[in-house]
């Protein structure tokens, strides 16, 4: 806009230049001539500014010529390291897993349970077909015989090396249990009683005194000074005897 306004008032002003130049000759021909005219007149005064000119076209934007925004300046150093801040509170407490510890014992207990029961099964046969063989069961004990017999500390070892033991009855109804088993087998049965430590005092094999004795009438004499085992005969009854002297072995378990 600056630049059109220059144009115009420098053309205004040549055409107002080239107007006052041309007045005097456009009346020199018919006025005078050349040998009648003086010399030419002082220039007069210059004219009044003209009136302002209509407003211009607007200009292109600014922005074209603005240049283009540069990189971003390199990132400043670290601010000094300040005190350490407070421990933020902790967080809420999460959503309960899908497995928990109880729930794996539980499985667990699910699954022993599950073997247990199986076992208790396998057992029941087992007895079952041993009852076929001979064996009885009395309360919480069954007995069985090898159908053989055996010295006392053969017979202790052959039941031990089984997990069980010698017949040892602690009340009538297993000694009848055993004398059963002793009729059957037409052979009297060694029990786990002795007096080997101290003779006159009968012990189990884990050292107590025995709690139920069924004796025979004169028994126990420790015959020949040489008796230090028990038997249980088919009429039920006790008599201790020499531990070589080989008798019936009944294990219980
Ligand atoms: C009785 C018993 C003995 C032995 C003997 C043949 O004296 O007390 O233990 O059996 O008989
Ligand atoms: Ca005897």
């Amino acid at each position: 806009m600056y630049l059109l306004q220059m144009f115009n008032a420098l053309m205004l002003g040549t055409s107002l230049a080239l107007a006052s130049v041309a007045v005097p000759s456009e009346h020199g021909p018919n006025t005078c001539t050349v040998m009648a005219c003086g010399n030419p007149g002082l220039n007069g005064l210059p004219g009044r500014d003209g009136r302002d000119g209509i407003k211009g076209e607007k200009g292109d934007s600014g922005a074209i010529l603005r240049g283009q925004q540069g990189f971003p300046g390199k990132a400043g150093p670290p601010g000094a390291h300040g005190a350490q801040g407070a421990q933020g509170t902790p967080g809420q407490k999460g959503q309960k897993g899908e497995s928990t510890a109880v729930d794996a014992v539980q499985r667990q207990v699910t699954a022993l349970e599950r073997n247990i029961q199986t076992l208790q099964a396998d057992l029941r046969k087992i007895k079952n077909v041993l009852s076929l063989q001979g064996a009885l069961r009395v309360g919480g004990k069954t007995f069985v015989s090898t159908g053989w017999q055996e010295t006392f500390s053969a017979g202790r070892d052959l039941c031990a090396k089984e997990g069980a033991a010698l017949a040892s009855p602690r009340n009538a109804a297993e000694n009848t249990a055993l004398q059963e088993i002793v009729k059957k087998n037409s052979k009297y049965a060694f029990l786990d009683i002795n007096d080997i430590q101290s003779e006159g005092t009968f012990v189990y094999l884990n050292g107590a005194r025995v709690s139920y004795t069924n004796w025979k009438s004169g028994e126990p004499n420790n015959h020949n000074n040489n008796e230090d085992c028990v038997v249980v005969h088919e009429n039920a009854l006790w008599n201790d005897l020499n531990c070589e002297h080989k008798s019936l072995i009944i294990c219980e378990v």
